[in-house]
């Protein structure tokens, strides 16, 4: 099994070459890794996976926006900064612990949307899509006993508490205020918006 590695540790199997220069002279330095490959590649989809929620996001915002649905849209381009945020975080995360990181292929948001429920309701499938595979990266990190990855992935494990929350509220909203009343919401989705910052 594929285990992390102790700084300092002469065995790293995993060393990053670090090109730095100074009066044009090439230096290199070794870099410990605190992650197993296995968990690093797991980190880095997910990456992908975020800037691709995002993408989603922000072409749910665009749809809405031509309906005339302005605070809504608002709120998912909001939601779609907020993606391509945790995508960074987990990023930076894994450059601090030595790994490397590597970027998929995100692939074309659905353009087309029948009603805003139709949109939320895919919202809200593809937020439990992404707390599924936090949870995966959790069970991965207790797997391979690695506690620095728990740590840092337990604050993604309570975003997507919160985040299918919100969008559950958000879905359940524009459900009961039906196609007609859809003003309601707007004016209820403002408020979420200013509170959210
Ligand atoms: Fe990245 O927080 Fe939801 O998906």
């Amino acid at each position: 099994m594929d285990t992390p590695v102790a700084p300092g540790s002469t065995t790293s199997r995993s060393v990053a070459i670090i090109c730095g220069s100074t009066k044009g002279k090439r230096e290199s330095n070794h870099m410990t890794t605190l992650i197993s490959s296995k968990m690093n590649k797991g980190l880095s989809d997910q990456i992908t996976n975020e800037f691709h929620a995002a993408h989603l996001y922000l072409a749910m915002s665009c749809v809405l926006q031509d309906m005339g649905l302005k605070m809504l849209s608002k709120w998912f381009t909001h939601h779609a900064d907020e993606e391509r945020a945790h995508g960074m975080k987990i990023l930076t995360y894994i450059q601090d612990v030595g790994g490397t990181v590597t970027l998929g292929t995100i692939e074309k948001p659905k353009a087309k949307y029948p009603s805003a429920e139709s949109i939320l309701k895919a919202a809200l499938a593809h937020e439990l899509l992404v707390t599924d595979q936090i949870n995966k990266l959790m069970a991965t990190a207790i797997s391979m006993k690695d506690y620095a990855t728990q740590s840092f992935l337990q604050w993604f494990v309570d975003e997507q508490v919160e985040e299918v929350a919100i969008v559950s509220e958000v879905l359940d909203l524009v459900r009961l205020a039906g196609p007609k009343n859809m003003l309601q919401v707007e004016s209820r989705v403002g408020k979420l918006l200013a509170a959210e910052g």
